[in-house]
């Protein structure tokens, strides 16, 4: 018998279009979820650009309509893979059609566009995720396990960066992501958000960030396209420059509401990396440590291997055997995984919830606790001192 399908559109052909596109070939193709997608219509500004992207990767149709997608009656889910200063825009439109959503990370620009979202969501009653993809690593979801299971006792400390160097070149033109109007911020929302959605999911809730930032390259060539190209590798550059109005860097000092401390950094300067995701949680019994460049790897120490032979430290866990989440979906043991699958996985848990009824983390409303802590370090920042993180039920106890 055939299955139901979910109809989706998908709104954003770029970078995080190319690899949701290619996400949903591997999840129809290797995780047969419970709903068949089928790829309904791929929306993008430059019309020739989209009809190529949509021949390419699959898609029925294209448009350059947004805002006529998302009100389609067969359409039944919307993907939003634009620059995060459209997110609320289209989500909320989506949501007011009943649509399931999938919003990329970081949800919105800031925390009262986000709650407006959760409102939206609340009223639709629909399927509303956040595409904070590195929570999927099957490693990380095995820190997650292992941490829940006690293996580390009560966590002391996490620390977490976020390295990659591609901004280093003054000659990388200014994309939107070196624009606030846009972006919301640089470094910060970009990659550290991946690092506080992982602090929330493995550790727990932010109390209070101390922070700094710098920018180190004031000004950028003009993009020759103002829709701007991925990265901003691509592209050549003009004579004229303009303001690059986030940061470059931003690092935090964090007190956790469990009693840990935390400590953060997010760079797009750290010459040398290219996806350095790193993150290290010391507890009382052991720590884990993960580095999304070996992403199928997690390093973990136990206190217990002190009375044994492995006094030598740090074990490492090839986390690739079908006992580890997500894997028996894939090779055999040691065939290892990419970072295109965290996006299969996300997507699959999101079609799992459509088909279930259920709720997929993290949502709406974990796309806002993140939004409250990016806040709070832009307020810490701004008045060089600790802020406190207000808590979900906007209280700042
Ligand atoms: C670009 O810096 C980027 O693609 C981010 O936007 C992603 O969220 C991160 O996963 C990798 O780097």
């Amino acid at each position: 018998m055939a299955k139901d399908r979910l109809r989706v559109a998908l709104i954003g052909h770029r970078f995080m279009g190319k690899v949701h596109s290619h996400a949903y070939q591997m999840v129809n193709q290797l995780m047969q979820p419970p709903l068949e997608i089928e790829l309904g219509v791929l929306c993008g500004r430059d019309a020739s650009d989209v009809a190529a992207h949509a021949q390419a990767w699959g898609w029925r149709e294209w448009s350059t309509d947004w805002p006529a997608v998302v009100a389609r009656p067969d359409i039944d889910a919307v993907d939003i893979a634009t620059p995060s200063d459209m997110h609320p825009a289209i989500a909320i439109e989506a949501l007011r059609h009943g649509k399931h959503v999938f919003c990329e990370k970081p949800l919105a620009n800031s925390v009262k566009a986000a709650e407006a979202m959760v409102q939206a969501a609340r009223q639709a009653r629909t399927v509303a995720m956040v595409g904070f993809n590195y929570r999927r690593a099957p490693a990380l979801q095995l820190a997650h396990q292992l941490i829940e299971s006690g293996e580390i006792g009560r966590v002391f400390e996490v620390r977490g960066l976020y390295l990659q160097d591609w901004a280093v070149d003054p000659n990388v033109p200014l994309t939107w992501r070196f624009r606030e109007e846009v972006a919301g911020s640089g470094a910060l929302g970009d990659l550290l958000t991946h690092v506080i959605d992982l602090t929330h999911f493995l550790v727990g809730d932010f109390q209070d960030v101390l922070a700094l930032r710098q920018t180190f390259i004031d000004e950028r060539p003009m993009l020759a396209k103002a829709a701007g190209e991925g990265l901003g590798h691509v592209g050549a550059g003009r004579e004229q420059k303009g303001s690059v109005t986030v940061d470059d860097v931003t690092a935090v000092l964090a007190h956790l509401r469990n009693g840990a401390v935390g400590v953060f950094e997010a760079t797009r300067f750290a010459t040398g990396h290219k996806n350095g995701l790193q993150l290290e949680i010391h507890g009382e019994r052991g720590s884990l440590r993960f580095n999304q460049e070996r992403m199928n790897e997690l390093e973990f120490y136990s206190v217990e291997d002190r009375a044994g032979l492995s006094r030598a430290g740090f074990r490492r866990i090839l986390a690739t055997h079908p006992d580890h989440p997500y894997v028996a979906f894939w090779w055999p043991e040691g065939h290892i995984l990419g970072y295109d699958v965290t996006f299969a996985h996300e997507l699959y848990d999101w079609v799992n919830a459509i088909a279930q009824g259920t709720v997929a983390h993290p949502d709406f409303e974990d796309g806002v606790r993140c939004q409250k802590v990016v806040e709070a370090i832009v307020a810490s920042c701004q008045q060089s001192q600790a802020v406190t993180v207000p808590s979900q039920d906007g209280s700042r106890d």
